[in-house]
């Protein structure tokens, strides 16, 4: 990201603030509550008509819902909401669902590695009760009018295509392709935390990025699309957050920066064998720019069995 475009970026975030504060005056995103501001985050939904879409779009109903009566301010969502190029059927199902969660609370997005370019772009333009901002590249994008008065500053980072950079740069080798992408991504997070400083830090900086960290765990179910570039806790550091929601690895896992969390909330429900563990969705609550506490929120997401077995050739023999 150079110099211009974060400019350009920055004039964009201001812009949305000065529009989410005349929304705050005119009482149109606002909780009544106890002065806590509470961030919902979920994480890789896979809307996908072909794969259980009932339970999928019951999963999300119930988030909506539980969201509401959570009271919460701000609902993010860390990529892939859908599993491939969307379908006229799946965009229908998520538009009903943005609709639902944002007769509450604004909505945050970023694209994941499984979003086809533009397909959530399609929901920036719903009409909807809080507003809806998706973001497809890099942006920092500010939420202001909630209990606590000082509003949230989201710091987005959607899924970083490697062969996008690639293209851009001609004739370079792998090695050499690999480390410029790897620098240039370091860029965008430090723009990305730079952006905010002239603010006071008084609220709180979430990131809110669908990225493959090099720390995660997968669980044996799911495969892993076009990794194309693995960060690390020191990378992510850059942004210096107060909490990092992470997409793409669908097994929950955590971890810390300093004081700040760094969580994967996980899918939502099992979108292939193997995920055995919980699914759910994490709800955070910060005080006066403070973070106070966060929890996973379980889903009552279809149980899957998994039966192991050895085949010697001859036997099968369960485990
Ligand atoms: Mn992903």
């Amino acid at each position: 990201m150079d110099e211009q475009q974060i400019v350009e970026q920055y004039a964009k975030a201001k812009a949305f603030k000065a529009e989410a504060e005349r929304l705050e005056k005119e009482g149109e995103v606002h909780s009544e509550g106890d002065g806590m501001t509470r961030v919902a985050i979920i994480a890789d939904s896979h809307f996908d008509e072909s794969s259980r879409f009932d339970e999928c779009c019951e999963i999300h109903e119930w988030i909506a819902r539980d969201v509401a009566l959570r009271d919460v301010d701000l609902v993010l969502h860390s990529g892939d909401v859908f599993e491939r190029k969307s379908t006229p059927r799946e965009r229908l199902a998520v538009r009903d669902w943005l609709r639902q969660v944002t007769e509450h609370a604004p909505v945050c997005m970023v694209r994941g590695n499984h979003d086809a370019p533009r397909d959530l772009a399609l929901f920036d333009a719903l009409e909807t009760r809080c507003p809806i901002r998706v973001v497809e590249g890099a942006e920092l994008v500010s939420f202001g009018g909630f209990d606590c008065g000082r509003g949230i500053d989201v710091a987005c980072m959607a899924w970083p295509r490697k062969a996008e950079l690639l293209s851009r740069l001609g004739d370079v080798s792998d090695e050499q392709g690999d480390q410029i992408a790897v620098n240039e991504l370091r860029n965008v997070l430090r723009g990305l935390g730079v952006q905010r400083a002239p603010e006071p830090l008084e609220r709180p900086l979430i990131f809110l990025g669908h990225v493959q960290t090099r720390a995660s765990r997968v669980s044996t179910g799911q495969p892993l699309v076009g990794c194309d570039f693995e960060l690390g806790l020191e990378d992510l550091a850059l942004v210096g957050a107060d909490f990092y929601a992470l997409g793409h690895v669908h097994l929950g896992q955590e971890w810390t920066i300093d004081d700040a969390p760094v969580v994967y909330p996980g899918s939502p429900r099992r979108t292939a064998f193997g995920e055995t563990e919980p699914k759910g969705y994490v709800v955070a609550d910060f005080d006066q720019g403070r973070l106070v506490g966060w929890e996973r929120v379980e889903t009552p997401a279809r149980q899957m069995i998994l039966l192991e077995a050895s085949w010697n050739g001859e036997t099968l023999e369960l485990r």
